[in-house]
Formats: C-alpha cells, structure tokens, sequence
C-alpha cells in the first residue's frame, strides 16, 4: 500500500521534458517471481537540467552511463526518483531493475492473471516496470526483447513488428519485437503465456496486407469470433468516414481475465478486459455483443486519436478521450444503421443517441454537480488515475459532438484533416484540437471564432437552459427567450476562483401547432423557413423571434440533445403528452415520455413520504399505451421510450434524496404500468418474437428488448401468469438476453422459491464460465430482497474474490451503486458495509478502491438521516492510516 502524502498537481505548472530519448532498447527475463527488466535509453539534451526518472515499487540493480558503471553515489534514488546529473549533450543510460509480476495485485505495471504476464501503462504504470520519464510528451523508439520459459509461456508479444525469434538453453526462448512509430511509455504492452488466437488478413484502402489477431485463454476460442469481425469493421469504418488507415502490418488484441478497466489502446497490442472480447449467443447478452463492438472500435481508432497524436500531459486527458468516445459513439450509430432502409436508419440512430444520452445524465450530471466536478481538461489533479472519469469521456465527446454540429459533418471532418496535418507525430493539447477546427470554422463563418466556445473545457458544471416563449397574436410572432446559468461547483466555489462565463451552446428546437402539426420556422431576420433550426446561444441572454404563428406553439427542445444542458421550460402535462404523440424529431418525442414519467414518479416518491396513497393518472397510461400500440415505431425504440428513467436520473431532480422512498415509488409506477397495460404487454411479448438463430442485429435485438421489458412490466404487476411466462422463458431461452431477462424478472419480482430454484439453475449450467458468473453476483446484487448480509453470504463462496475487479465489481461495485433499497438502509449498514470494502480494496488495488469510495461522492444529497451515516462512514475511511493517493483524493474531496 502506498502511504505517500498526496501532493495536487497543476495543469499551469507544466514544463517540457529536458531530454529527448529517441531510442529505448528493453530486455525482458521474465519470470513471475522476480522478473528482471533491462532499459537502455539513447538519449539528447534538449535543455539544461539533471535527468529525473520515475520509478515505483522497482529494485534498482545498477546503472551505467557511456559504458561506466554510476555506482557510489553518482546518482540520487529516492522513493519515486532516480536522478542523474551532470550528463553530456547526448548519452546512453542503462538501467537494471528488477520487480514481482506475481505479487503485484494493482494490475498496474507488469502483473500476472491466470498464469500470464501483462503490462497496463497508462496513465502511470510504466515507472512500476523500469526507472523511466513517466510521462505523454516523452515520445521514443522501442525496441524489445522478451525472454522465458517456452512451455509455460510459448506466445511472447508486444508492440509493433516480430523481428526475431529464437531458442535459448534451458528450455527458455526470446521474442525481438520492434515498434516503428515513436511512442509514449504508456502505450508500451507486453503479454506472455499460454494463449489461444483467430486471426484474419486483410487488405487496407492503400493495398498494404494486415494481419489481425485476437488472443485468449485456451478453450476460449469459439468465443472471438465476434470481436474479430468487429475489429475488422472498425478498420473499414475508419477509413471511410475519416479517411485514416491502420499503419502497423499486425494489429493485435488480448483478453485478460484481470483488468482495471475496460481495455487498453497500447500500439499494436491492445489488452483488452475479457468481458469486452469473448461471447457467443449461449453466454453473451445482446448489450455485451454491442459493448464488445464499441470497445473494440474505441481501442482501434485511439490508434490515430491518441496513438498518432497523443496528449502533452495528463490534463489534456479528454483530447484522446473525448474524442475517440465521440468516434466509437459513430461507429456504433452507422453499424447499426448500416443496411437498412431511411426510416429504421434513423430510428436505429436515435436508439444510439438516447443511450448515450442515458449514460451522461446518469453519470456525468451527478458527476458535475458533485465535489469531484472538474472541466473536461481539468486544472489539477492529486492522482491522475482518479480522473479517468464519465466528464472526461462523456462529457467530453458531447464537446466534440457539439463541434461537429456547429462546423456541420463536412466541416468537422476538414477540421480533423487539419488536426492531423498540423500534429501527427506530436503531443498536443485540447487548444490544438480547437485551433485545428477553428481554422475550418472561420472559413465557413467568417468574423465568429470558438472562443466562447472554448469555455467548455475550462468551466465545469452541467448549464441549465431556461426557454420562455412569448406569443403575439396580433402580430403572429412567437419570441423565443433562451437565458443559461450554470452554478459553479467544485473548485470553482473557492473564494477567488475565476467568476464563470457563458457558454457557446447550440440549441436544436422546432415548433408545433395544437394539433401536433410541425409549423415551418422563419426567423424575422431570414426568408428561408426551416423544420427544424439551430439556435447558437453565446451570450447569457438571447432571443429570437418567428414569424407567421398564429397561435401559441409547443416548443420542441434540444432536439437529438444538441448540447449537454438541462432544460427548464414549464410544459404542461398535455403538452408533453402531444409531443410523445406527434414529436417528429424522435429523440425529443423520447424525452418528453421521459420528462411526463418523471413528473410521475416524483408525485409518487412525494405521496410516499407523506403516507399518502398514490394512484396513476389515465392520461400517462394513455400516452404509454400509444407509445406500446401506435403503428410504425421499431421496437428497440419503444423499448426505450417506454423505459421509465433510473433512479440516478430521478435522485438528480430532488432536494433531498430519499433513495427508499425513490425506488419503491418508481417500481410502484412500473407495476401499475404492468397491470394498466396488461393485454398489451402480453401482445407485444408474443409479437416480438425472435427466430432461434440468434442475430446481435439492431432489429432483432430491439425485439428482444421489448419483449423482455413488456415481461419485466408484467412481473413487476404481478400480472396473473406472468411468473410461469417467465419461468418458461428461462428454462426454453436459445440466447443469454432472454435467459438473463427471465431470470431478472424473476429474481427482482418472483415468488422467492421461484427465483432461488432458477438462480440455483443458473450457477450449475454456468459455474466454469467466469462472465457468466459475474452476471449471476450482478443480480443477486441488485435484486429488491438483498441485504448487507446476503452480499456478505456471497462474499465468502468460492467463486468470489476481490483481487479479481470484474468480480469485485459484479457484487460489491453493484450493491452500492444500484441497489438502492439494500444500501441505503436505515441502520447505516450498507455505509459500514462500503467503508469495509474500500479499505480492503485499498490494500489490494488502490484504483480500484477509488472507483468504489466514489460512490458516496453525493451523500450530502441524502436525507439527513442518511447522509449522516455516509459522512461517518467517508471519515472512517479518511482516517485510514496508510490509505493510497487515490482514495485519499476522493473521501477527501468528498469530505471538504
Ligand atoms: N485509455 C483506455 C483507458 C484505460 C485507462 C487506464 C487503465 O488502467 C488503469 C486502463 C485503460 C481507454 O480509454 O480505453
Ligand atoms: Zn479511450
């Protein structure tokens, strides 16, 4: 564990590395024990100042400069430095070090799972390898040489080519890779053991020949297939929408059963989580295919967009990932789009947008709002391992979307050529990225400029826009009046931060009559009319006004989410219902059934409290039968326009959380629902069949997604024999998404002989397949009857374990973060429970523990019986002795 005291760390302060190290030759003799690593780094002043390396958790064997040892003093070592000076103008520095592969559990650095050796660098593992600058902006040639026993290990890789191989006494042998591309450290990788691999070849838009490989466990293989497949479209998609070609003539990914986070992009040889490589129909759920197809994209196109360009330093996190979420969001949209006609087309992109949309306002607004807000570039950080976070990656692709809608996709696209024309090879920073896509910007707007736009990665926070419209009869004008806030939060609320300034927003709205009949735009100061019209807010406070509107009109709002805004406007419940009905921009049809249900289950939370009964208004079960039964809507759309929003969305929109009362209020609603709506529950189950052959196409997968909702709504009211619909659903089931959807249903609202019968089921059919296991934690760990003490039961079979995060997470991650009723009761014992495993998770893996102590993050959002409790619970953990940087970071901030 490490006991350093934190220490914050200043975007402003940053400073160029003083040498250049244009060469890096590795040697590897790995064993798990005690893996010896040997550095040589070619390298050239670039400024005056001793050579400091970074180094973590190392043994430093020896050093030599020029050929002469640097024993006796002529260095200086501390706990994470080595420093040499007095260097010439260039040298060669060779380092020996040794470190412990088989007692590292932080799975940062070089790490051992299930018998195999694997690297994670980013963001700061690679000082736990070798004594090294430990930093983006130091970009080197690798070479690297890899040693070990040939039974247990006979695959040895990393990145860039295979140049050499070879056997060597004793039963050992080496692997020469070289990488011809300069790179950061912490896009090194090196895997080595016993893996199984599928592979494909293909030809890129230039004719070069590419060889993909994806590796695994043995007995894995039939598992891979899919992710080859999506691999392979990543490559074509790449090259046809931004026109970037896969340099390297082998591109490489591995499954690892421990792994931090979901994959890494290292050049060449992306490791992946085995969650988002392996599946088959029997295992896999149709939201694992999809994750598996985005990840996979994700890590490939980083090759440009993080590989090519990289970051200048850690701060500029999110011009890597920001951007490459916004690439892998496209990817996802046009594979999904991909071979079906205009109209299923655009539903099928409007599915996409809305989940993504789902996934900010669930994690990234909390996030904002919450006292770990930072801007998408933060300013400061204690712990850069703790910023890896839903503003960096969500937020920050809305910020990429945002300068794709105001340069239009065209636009965009010259602005990405621009980037890449001004900085391959380099790192860079978020201002490069904008000046690359203002210089396309003035082009198109001559005298506008992104300089108030810029404010999106300086200032944090989530801004609210207030719409009022203003209606002239007489002139048959409606005015339009946008007016945005945003309250600072987190460091901003420090006496002397900068006051906060308006930011540059686009506003997608259109307008619609009394009957639901969309009304032409035309602005005053324009002849053209429009169905639909971008409006740019830049200032705090603007308006602007269309003519020929006879009466007073609906507004439709940020139509497909044009910036990630809350909006207030005061629509009544008919006017929500109107646009539920009538709404042509499909996303803000979705959201208007979103914002009527909300309105619903917060009366129902309020009702709660106050021991009042609570029954539904027709009115919403109308606009709910219409979305189940109107013609012409695919069903992956109604699946979502008829799923209520979760509790985080919910919690964001009360004073005081009362978590309980929240989620009892919510399956309230789901079960009246269930039962209002019975008959056409059932006729939808029965028409959204799908055939045998599973397909994880967006069409079929829509169906089964409506059909599992329409059982999960019948479960939930305990509509008479829906329980032995499900049980047949899960005992006939032909693919993991209607086996898990069954057993959910059961699980969550079954009769509890039921439900035990069917989970027992479940684990003997699946005990040798971990993922499979992790989804049978999962949802006895979010189930409505779990305790405290049923995870703690859990914790102690022999099929769970900390060390393993895909573990951790499937059981005790899901506990605190999405049982509601099982976490936050009354007793304070899920808080006990919370503090327990963070400190324990502490001990083994310090980024890990932190993602969990960020759970608690809002607890002065709770009720104050509630988040009084947490506060003990977050001071406990703060008096930790010896508790990491990481989760110092958070209880800290947390606490402040
Ligand atoms: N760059 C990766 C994310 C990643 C970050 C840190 C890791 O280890 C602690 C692993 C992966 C991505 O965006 O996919
Ligand atoms: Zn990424």
């Amino acid at each position: 564990m490490r006991t350093d005291t934190p220490v914050t760390i200043r975007r402003q302060n940053y400073l160029p590395f003083p040498y250049d190290i244009v060469a890096v030759e590795l040697e590897f003799d790995l064993d798990p024990a005690s893996t010896l690593v040997r550095s040589r780094l070619q390298l050239k002043r670039l400024a005056p100042g001793p050579l400091v390396l970074n180094g973590e958790d190392l043994e430093l064997l020896s050093v030599t400069v020029d050929g002469q040892s640097w024993e006796g003093g002529r260095y200086q070592l501390d706990a994470q430095t080595l420093t040499l000076d007095g260097l010439g103008d260039e040298a060669i520095i060779e380092i020996a070090s040794r470190c412990r592969p088989e007692a590292n559990s932080t799975l940062m650095g070089l790490y051992v799972s299930n018998g195999v050796f694997f690297t994670q660098c980013e963001a700061e593992g690679f000082r736990r390898i070798t004594w090294f600058p430990d930093r983006p902006d130091v970009m080197s040639r690798y070479t690297v040489a890899l040693r070990a026993d040939k039974q247990r290990f006979p695959q040895l890789l990393s990145n860039g080519n295979l140049i050499a191989q070879r056997d060597l006494p004793d039963g050992r042998h080496e692997a020469r890779w070289e990488d011809p591309f300069r790179k950061p450290c912490y896009l090194f990788a090196l895997v080595a053991g016993r893996l199984t691999w599928r592979e494909s070849r293909m030809r890129t838009r230039s004719g070069r020949e590419v060889l993909l490989q994806v590796y695994s466990d043995p007995g894995s293989e039939d598992k891979t297939q899919f992710a080859l497949e999506s691999l392979e479209r990543a490559v074509r998609w790449d090259e046809q929408r931004f026109g970037l070609e896969l340099d390297l003539d082998r591109f490489m990914i591995v499954a690892a059963r421990d792994f931090n986070m979901g994959a890494m992009e290292n050049k060449g040889l992306n490791i992946f989580n085995a969650a988002y490589v392996l599946a088959d129909p029997e295992s896999a759920t149709d939201a694992n295919f999809s994750a598996i197809e985005a990840v996979i994209g994700h890590e490939y196109f980083h090759n440009w967009t993080g590989n090519r360009v990289t970051c200048r330093d850690w701060f500029q996190l999110s011009l890597k990932e920001g951007l490459t979420v916004f690439r892998d969001q496209e990817f996802t949209a046009d594979m999904m789009a991909q071979e079906l006609d205009a109209q299923a087309a655009a539903s099928a992109r409007t599915v996409k947008r809305i989940d993504d949309v789902v996934t900010l306002r669930a994690a990234q607004f909390p996030e904002d709002a919450g006292p770990m807000a930072h801007p998408i570039r933060p300013d400061s950080y204690q712990e850069i391992g703790n910023f890896y976070t839903a503003t960096v990656y969500e937020k920050g692709s809305e910020v990429i979307r945002m300068q794709q809608t105001l340069l239009t996709p065209a636009g965009f696209r010259r602005g990405l050529d621009e980037y890449f024309r001004r900085h391959d090879g380099q790192a860079v920073t978020c201002d490069d990225f904008v000046d690359a896509m203002e210089s396309v910007y003035v082009q198109d707007h001559p005298g506008r400029g992104l300089s108030v736009f810029r404010r999106w990665y300086s200032q944090a926070g989530t801004p609210r826009v207030k719409v009022s419209l203003d209606h002239d009869a007489a002139r048959q004008t409606c005015t339009v009046t946008l007016e945005q806030r945003c309250e600072p939060v987190g460091v901003e609320r420090l006496p002397g931060a900068p006051t906060k300034q308006p930011f540059h927003i686009p506003f997608a709205i259109g307008l619609l009559d009394a009957a639901g009949k969309p009304l032409p735009l035309r602005l005053a100061s324009e002849a053209e009319t429009r169905d639909s019209l971008l409006l740019e807010l830049t200032t705090q406070r603007a308006q602007w006004t269309f003519e020929h509107v006879a009466a007073k009109p609906v507004p439709s709002l940020l139509r497909d989410f044009s910036a990630p805004v809350i909006v207030d406007y005061d629509y009544t419940d008919a006017e929500l219902a109107l646009l539920m009905k009538h709404d042509p921009n499909a996303f803000a049809r979705w959201e208007a059934g979103q914002q009527l249900a909300t309105r619903t289950i917060l009366a129902a939370t309020r009702a709660r409290q106050q021991g009042e009964p609570f029954s539904l208004h027709g009115e919403f079960v109308e606009a709910w039968r219409a979305v189940l039964t109107v013609p012409g809507l695919d069903a992956g759309y109604r699946a979502r326009a008829l799923t209520l929003p979760s509790e985080k969305t919910l919690a964001e929109y009360m004073d005081q959380v009362d978590p309980i009362a929240l989620a009892d209020a919510r399956h309230e609603t789901l079960g009246a629902l269930g039962r209002a709506l019975a008959a056409d529950w059932r006729a939808a189950t029965e028409a959204n069949q799908t055939p045998d052959a599973y397909s994880p196409d967006p069409i079929s997968a829509g169906r089964r997604a409506l059909k599992n909702l329409a059982l999960a709504y019948l479960m939930a009211g305990s509509v008479e024999g829906a329980q032995q619909q499900a049980q047949a659903q899960y005992q006939g089931a032909r693919n993991m998404t209607d086996r898990m959807a069954a057993l959910s249903t059961l699980v969550n609202y079954g009769e509890a002989a039921a439900a035990t019968a069917a989970l027992t089921d479940f684990y003997e059919r699946w005990q040798d397949d971990p993922l499979v296991v992790d989804k049978w934690f999962t949802l006895q760990a979010t189930a409505r009857s779990t305790t405290v003490e049923t995870v703690e039961g859990l914790m102690v079979h022999p099929a769970f374990s900390l060390r393993n995060p895909n573990r951790a997470r499937s059981l005790v991650f899901q506990f605190c973060l999405n049982n509601p009723i099982g976490f936050h009761r009354a007793d304070g014992s899920g808080y006990r429970y919370w503090a327990e495993q963070v400190l324990a998770l502490d001990a083994l893996n310090p980024e890990i523990a932190a993602r969990l102590a960020r759970t608690l993050d809002r607890w002065v959002r709770y009720v104050p019986e509630l988040s009084e409790s947490m506060r003990q619970a977050l001071q406990q953990v703060r008096n930790h002795p010896g508790l990491s940087r990481n989760v110092t970071e958070i209880v800290s901030k947390a606490l402040e």
